[in-house]
């Protein structure tokens, strides 16, 4: 913290000094207003010295930033922060959802060292991108969320613009929306991924939300969902998370996906689709996509956040786009140059690493194919730790509850039903960090860790409430 020093009276000089922006001490020559000084004093640290006829005022430790309170740590973030100040060898990250190895080590793709090593070989130059990024990248993004031949690729309906990873397209599509749709609600899941609501809250959007898990059931309050989506204002937002939900795991199934739609076309709403985990819920790609193709099919109008942090294992590349589908080529042209307006005084332009690399793997045959086999690898250990954690979790609880709600959950989570309490006892007891919504990440969890787990699961559930 800043100290200053001032010296407040000479013998000779008048002065009126403010200490404060609202404190004023006026003195006059060769006599200060001590009792001023000595409130002051009180207020703020003020230290005082006097040499004969000079008195110094040392003020310590004031900040003109004393009125800023500290932020609370992130809840998905900060886990990762406590988690590395923790000592005990036991310990696991569940936290955050990365992708880990089975020895629980991050995993850069060979896809991605493949692309890197292209780039290298070329020597491309590191000039700025255009507002919009990289125009290779832009392509084939909106190509691999919508499909290639998709008829709002061809008829150039999409107003591709490249964001920082998916938090950074979802800022701009909210900045978009606030702009151009004032007043208009987002409405969002109950329960979602937390940083929905900061995102939304910092652009000024107002937003609600809408039923989606039901924990007797452990499954999908599809009737809540539809009937808070009814009742939402005509033309709102509906924010929708395309595959692997989080933080729940539950996804709707195809046909309940259309009867939301159906409601969302009913009531005017614009579908606006999170797409953090496209291949993480089935391993596929194309599957992954289907919600949103779905939408598109019916000629809605929509917006679409993509992510490349954990499909590509991209996380701190902030590499992402968001996607605004419309119902001409002309309005599609001018959205874009709007959502470029809005992103030049937020960051410029786009960085270009994370942008290049996507443009590599994905505009390459052999690079592509490659990548869906990691990505299918990737999913396929995510599904092997869930099977192993339910296995020993009905192993070992002898009381009779059925765990296989573990099963029916997909992409990288697992939300156990663990409340705040019992998600702290796995910390503080067990060292295994996690969300304090009970979410665990299951990417973040290896074969060998599967029993321990368990454990702790079984005695944070059963011993406490
Ligand atoms: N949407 C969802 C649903 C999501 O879970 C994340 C990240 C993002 C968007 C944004 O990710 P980005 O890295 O900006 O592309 N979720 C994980 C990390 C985080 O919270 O930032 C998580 O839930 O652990």
């Amino acid at each position: 913290m800043a100290s200053t020093m001032i010296a407040l009276a000479s013998a000779s000089l008048p002065a009126s000094l403010s200490l404060r922006n609202n404190c004023k001490l006026k003195m006059k020559r060769g006599s200060f207003d001590h009792n001023a000084l000595l409130k002051e004093k009180r207020n703020s640290f003020i230290k005082t010295k006097s040499f004969g006829r000079l008195t110094m005022v040392v003020a310590v430790n004031v900040s003109r930033f004393e009125g800023i309170t500290m932020a609370p740590p992130d809840p998905i973030l900060g886990v990762s922060e406590a988690f590395k100040a923790d000592t005990n060898e036991m310990k696991l990250n569940l936290g955050v959802g990365a992708y880990r190895t089975e020895e629980l080590q991050p995993y850069v793709l060979n896809v991605v060292k493949k692309a890197e090593n292209l780039m290298l070989e070329r020597g491309e130059n590191k000039e700025y991108l255009p507002i919009e990024g990289l125009a290779a990248f832009n392509i084939v993004t909106a190509e691999l969320l919508f499909g290639a031949a998709n008829s709002v690729i061809q008829q150039q309906r999409v107003a591709t613009v490249q964001g920082l990873s998916g938090t950074g397209s979802l800022r701009l599509a909210a900045a978009l929306i606030e702009r151009y749709f004032p007043g208009a609600k987002v409405i969002m899941s109950s329960p979602t991924w937390g940083n929905h609501k900061n995102i939304l809250n910092d652009a000024g959007v107002p937003w609600s939300e809408y039923r989606y898990y039901d924990p007797k059931t452990v499954g999908l309050d599809f009737d809540g969902m539809i009937s808070d989506i009814k009742a939402a204002p005509e033309g709102s937002f509906v924010l929708l998370h395309g595959c692997a939900h989080n933080p729940t795991g539950i996804d709707p199934t195809p046909e309940q996906w259309e009867k939301i739609a159906d409601v969302i076309q009913e009531k005017n709403h614009i579908p606006f689709f999170d797409v953090a985990y496209q291949g993480f819920a089935s391993g596929s790609l194309d599957a992954d996509a289907s919600s949103v193709r779905s939408f598109v099919a019916r000629g809605m109008e929509l917006l679409v956040a993509q992510s490349y942090s954990k499909n590509l294992g991209l996380y701190a590349e902030r590499i992402g786009a968001i996607n605004v589908v419309c119902s001409s080529a002309d309005a599609a042209e001018r959205v874009k140059s709007q959502l470029k307006r809005l992103a030049r005084p937020m960051y410029s332009n786009p960085p270009i690493h994370g942008a290049r690399i996507v443009a590599n793997v994905v505009g390459n045959p052999a690079l592509f194919s490659e990548w869906k086999a990691e990505m299918e690898l990737m999913a396929g250990r995510i599904k092997n730790v869930r099977q192993k954690l339910y296995d020993s979790l009905s192993a070992k609880d002898k009381s009779g509850k059925d765990w296989s709600f573990i099963l029916k959950q997909i992409g990288m989570f697992s939300f156990t039903g663990l409340n705040k309490a019992q998600s702290d006892n796995m910390t503080n007891k067990w060292h295994v960090y996690m969300t304090k919504d009970g979410r665990v990440s299951l990417a973040g969890l290896s074969s060998a860790k599967c029993e321990y787990l368990a454990d702790a699961i079984i005695d944070s559930y059963h011993n406490v409430s």
